[in-house]
C-alpha cells in the first residue's frame, strides 16, 4: 500500500452550461423562472438572487411581507439541503454502511434495508466481489480505520439517514406551503412573493418547523459531533485562508442580514465591495476577455483552448481565490462579533473542547452547515411571528426601456450574484456567479489555485488506490456541479490523482 500527500490538484467541471447565453433577449422577468432551473437543490436562491437582481434593475423595494415570506421558503430550502450534504452525501464517507448486515432489532425501516442488501448480495453473489456492489450505498474506498467501527453507533447512524430522509420531505412540504411546489418555487417574484398566506399556511408550516428544529437539536447536531470525536485528525485537514460572505436573509427585523456580508483574510473581517468580483479564465474553456467583472461579462464557450481544464470559470475577489458556504457565513458572522453566531458557535466549541481555529477544517464545514439550521429554525419562528395577514405580499413594477441590476444573497452552498443588463425592454446579457463556481473554481490568470484545489493540497493519503482523506475533503465543500456548470460528463476520467 502506497503512502503519500497531495502535491498537486486541478478541480473541473466537464460541461459547458450556457444558461447565462440562454436569458439573452427574453423578458427580463423570464430570468426569475429560468435561472431556478440551473438546480434543482438550490432553486430558491436562484430565485431570490434573480428577483433581486430585477428589483435592482427596475428601481423597487420588495414588500416587507415578501422579504419575510422569501427569508422562510429559503431557510426551509437550506435545512433540506445541508440535511441532505450531511446524511445522504457526506456520512458514508465516515459510517459503515455494511453493519446493517449485523442488525438484530426490530425496527422496520432497518429490517428493510437489512432485507433489500441482502437480496441484493444475494442476487449479485458472484464470488467476493459481491459486498461491493450494493448501489448507491457500495461500493466504497475500503481500508483499515476508514470507517466507525462500533456496530451500535453505525446502526444508529443508518437510522438517521432513513430519519433524514423523512425530514427533508417535511422541508419541502415548507417550501410548498409559501413556494407553490418543489424544486422549483412558483411564488417568489421581484417585489415580494405572489403567495397569499392566512392563518392556516403558518400554523400548518410551525408545525412542520417544529419537527425539523426537533431533529436538527437531537439529532443532526449530536450526529455531527460524533462524526469529530470519531474523526479528530480532521480538524486539520482541508483548510483555507481566505472566506466571503454576500450576506443573506434580508431585513432581519433592524434592517440588517440575518447572515451578514464580508470578507475575512487572517482573522480580520473586511468590508466587501461587489465590484471588486472578476471572472478569470485563463485556465477556464471560455473566450477573452479574462479577469472582467460579472456586470461585464460574457459566456463564449472556447472547448478546444489550450492549457484550459475546466467549463467552470474561475471567480476572484482583489484577486483572491475565496471560499464560499457555510463556514464563510459562520466565519465571517463569528469573526465580525455577531451576538447570535458566537453564541451558537462557542456552545458547539464547547462541547467538543476546540478553539474557532479548529472550525477551518473539514470537521468546521460540517459544523457550520449543522449551526446554521439550528439558528434558521430559530429564527423561523421570529420571521412566522412578523407576517401581517392583512397587507399584500407584493410591490408592482415596471420593466424599464434599458437597466443594469445585481442581485446577491447566499445559497447553501454560499455567495451567489445575478447580473443583468436590459436594453429595449429585454435582456441584453445575464450573469451568474454561484457558489460552487468560487469554491471549484480552477487556477486563476495568475496560477492561484482554486479553494478546493488549494484546500486539498498537503492531505495525507493512506491508500493511494483509495484516496479516501481526499473525497472527504472535497465533499467538506458540498460541490454543486450542477450549478458552476450544469451537468456532468459520465464518460470522463473521474479518478486520477497525483499522489507523491
Ligand atoms: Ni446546485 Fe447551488 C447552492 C447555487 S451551488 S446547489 O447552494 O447557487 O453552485
Ligand atoms: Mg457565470
Amino acid at each position: 500500500m502506497q503512502r503519500g500527500r497531495v502535491v498537486s490538484a486541478k478541480s473541473k467541471g466537464d460541461m459547458f452550461r450556457g444558461f447565462e447565453n440562454i436569458l439573452i433577449g427574453r423578458n427580463p422577468v423570464d430570468a426569475n423562472m429560468i435561472t431556478q432551473r440551473i438546480c434543482g437543490v438550490c432553486p430558491i436562491s436562484h430565485a431570490i438572487a434573480s428577483s433581486k437582481c430585477l428589483e435592482s434593475a427596475f428601481g423597487i423595494k420588495p414588500d416587507r411581507n415578501g422579504v419575510l415570506i422569501r427569508n422562510l421558503i429559503l431557510a426551509a430550502n437550506y435545512l433540506q439541503s445541508h440535511i441532505l450534504h450531511f446524511y445522504h452525501l457526506a456520512a458514508l464517507d465516515f459510517v459503515d454502511i455494511k453493519a446493517i448486515l449485523q442488525y438484530q432489532g426490530n425496527d422496520t425501516k432497518l429490517n428493510k434495508i437489512k432485507a433489500w442488501a441482502l437480496k441484493e448480495l444475494d442476487s449479485k453473489a458472484s464470488g467476493s466481489n459481491a459486498i461491493t456492489a450494493v448501489s448507491p450505498f457500495l461500493p466504497r474506498y475500503e481500508g483499515k480505520d476508514f470507517y466507525i467501527k462500533d456496530t451500535n453507533t453505525n446502526i444508529q447512524a443508518i437510522h438517521n439517514y432513513i430519519k433524514a430522509l423523512e425530514i427533508r420531505m417535511k422541508t419541502h412540504k415548507m417550501v410548498t406551503l409559501l413556494g407553490g411546489k418543489v424544486p422549483h418555487a412558483a411564488s417568489i417574484v421581484p417585489g415580494g412573493v405572489t403567495q397569499k398566506v392566512d392563518k392556516n399556511t403558518i400554523k400548518e408550516f410551525k408545525k412542520l418547523l417544529i419537527e425539523v428544529k426537533k431533529f436538527v437539536s437531537q439529532v443532526y447536531l449530536p450526529d455531527v459531533i460524533a462524526v469529530a470525536n470519531s474523526f479528530p485528525d480532521y480538524y486539520k485537514i482541508g483548510k483555507f485562508n481566505n472566506f466571503m460572505s454576500y450576506g443573506a436573509f434580508e431585513d432581519n427585523g433592524n434592517g440588517s442580514d440575518l447572515f451578514k456580508k464580508g470578507f475575512l483574510k487572517n482573522k480580520r473581517v473586511r468590508i466587501f465591495k461587489s465590484n471588486d468580483i472578476t471572472e478569470h479564465l485563463r485556465y477556464s474553456r471560455f473566450a477573452a476577455p479574462s479577469k472582467l467583472h460579472p456586470s461585464k461579462g460574457n459566456t463564449k464557450p472556447n472547448p478546444y483552448k489550450g492549457n484550459a481544464y475546466s467549463w467552470v470559470k474561475a471567480p476572484r475577489y482583489q484577486n483572491n481565490s475565496v471560499e464560499v458556504g457555510p463556514l464563510a457565513r459562520v466565519l465571517v458572522n463569528y469573526f465580525s462579533g455577531d451576538a447570535l453566531i458566537k453564541g451558537e458557535v462557542d456552545s458547539l466549541l464547547n462541547q467538543i473542547g476546540k478553539k474557532a481555529n479548529a472550525l477551518n477544517s473539514v470537521l468546521g464545514r460540517h459544523a457550520a452547515r449543522a449551526i446554521e439550521c439550528k439558528v434558521l429554525c430559530d429564527e423561523s419562528f421570529k420571521w412566522l411571528q412578523q407576517i401581517d395577514l392583512n397587507a399584500g405580499s407584493r410591490s408592482s413594477y415596471e420593466i424599464p426601456e434599458n437597466g443594469q441590476g445585481m442581485g446577491l444573497t447566499e445559497a447553501p452552498r454560499g455567495a451567489l450574484g445575478h447580473w443583468i443588463t436590459i436594453d429595449n425592454y429585454i435582456i441584453d446579457r445575464y450573469q451568474c456567479v454561484v457558489p460552487t463556481t468560487w469554491n471549484a473554481s480552477p487556477k486563476d490568470d495568475a496560477g492561484r489555485f482554486g479553494a478546493i484545489e488549494q484546500a486539498l493540497l498537503r492531505t495525507p493519503i493512506s491508500d493511494l488506490k483509495n484516496p479516501i482523506e481526499a473525497a472527504r475533503v472535497v465533499r467538506s465543500f458540498d460541490p454543486c456541479l450542477a450549478c458552476a456548470i450544469h451537468i456532468t460528463d459520465g464518460n470522463s476520467e473521474l479518478k486520477k490523482f497525483r499522489v507523491c
